[in-house]
């Protein structure tokens, strides 16, 4: 019944890493009796990942593998759930890739797996805006799980490491990354034009996936390349 056993389970069942916070000052009222969140980081195929084309953007097999993650990541958050509630504790999981839009389209999620994931020492927030690591760098995607259970926290992660290097902000095709250097609490908006992000995506890869993808900023990134023998 404790953290050991749950972080064995969720890396035996596949996760890259695993980190634990505390989302009090962060979460809505609705979620403040759940308030303690756990993180889990699924490697993205480098394969598939290096396939995505600097220019001509992502792959169809690149879509594909982009459901079948998110797929995995809801089931094992739910597995965690049900681990947790079986220990007799509150447990829900944050969708892996829902936009809420009930207060227009405002390109948001229910909660957002990277505050979870530099709270929980995971990793950064990159000059992409997403969530970069040392080992895999941003090629991963994130599940998070809110409980009451109790545990020790991690150390937040509170600085970039991107230093001097901006190859996503010189390579994203549609110009919507803006080169800032991310500090906890910098708006998005300081980081990214979501809608320009998400237009591009649209219009050029609507024959993929409806528009759903791009990740050109996750191939490009310098981080975590060396990971894999190549
Ligand atoms: C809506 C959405 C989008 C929108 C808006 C993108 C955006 N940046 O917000 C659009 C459609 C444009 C989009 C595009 C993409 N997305 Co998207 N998307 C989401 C979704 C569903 C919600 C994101 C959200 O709420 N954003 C609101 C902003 C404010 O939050 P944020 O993006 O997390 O960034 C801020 C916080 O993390 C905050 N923060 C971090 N730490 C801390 C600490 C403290 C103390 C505080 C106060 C704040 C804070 O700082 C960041 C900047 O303000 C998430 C799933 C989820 N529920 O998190 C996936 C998610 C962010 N997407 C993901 C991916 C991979 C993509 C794409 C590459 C598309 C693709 N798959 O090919 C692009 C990349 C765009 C980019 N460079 O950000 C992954 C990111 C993985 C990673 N390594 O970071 C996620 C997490 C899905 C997942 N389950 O893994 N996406
Ligand atoms: S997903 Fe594509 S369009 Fe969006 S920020 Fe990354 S490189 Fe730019
Ligand atoms: S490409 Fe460079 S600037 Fe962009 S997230 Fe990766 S390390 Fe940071």
């Amino acid at each position: 019944m404790d953290k050991q056993q749950l972080t064995k389970m969720l890396l035996d069942l596949g996760a890259a890493k695993v980190g634990y916070c505390n989302l009090k000052d962060l979460l809505p009222q609705q979620f403040q009796h759940i308030n303690n969140g756990i993180t889990i980081a699924i490697r993205l195929s480098d394969q598939v990942i290096s396939d995505i084309h600097p220019q001509n953007g992502p792959t169809h097999t690149y879509f594909h593998h982009y459901r079948t993650v998110n797929a995995f990541i809801d089931q094992l958050t739910f597995k965690v759930v049900t681990q947790l509630q079986q220990w007799g504790y509150l447990a829900m999981a944050i969708p892996a890739s829902q936009s809420i839009n009930n207060e227009g389209w405002n390109y948001r999620g229910l909660f957002q797996h990277r505050t979870a994931a530099t709270r929980g020492g995971i990793g950064w927030i990159g000059k992409s805006c997403c969530l970069v690591t040392e080992e895999f760098g941003p090629r991963l995607r994130l599940g998070t799980i809110l409980t009451n259970m109790d545990f020790d926290y991690d150390e937040p992660i509170n600085e970039s490491l991107c230093g001097e290097c901006s190859v996503c902000v010189d390579s994203c095709p549609a110009g919507a990354l803006k080169g800032a250097v991310w500090t906890p609490g910098l708006e998005r908006e300081e980081i990214i034009n979501p809608e320009v992000c998400s237009n591009h995506m649209k219009s050029q890869y609507k024959h993929i996936g409806r528009g759903a993808v791009c990740g050109i900023c996750l191939k490009v990134c310098p981080k975590g390349k060396e990971v894999l023998k190549r």
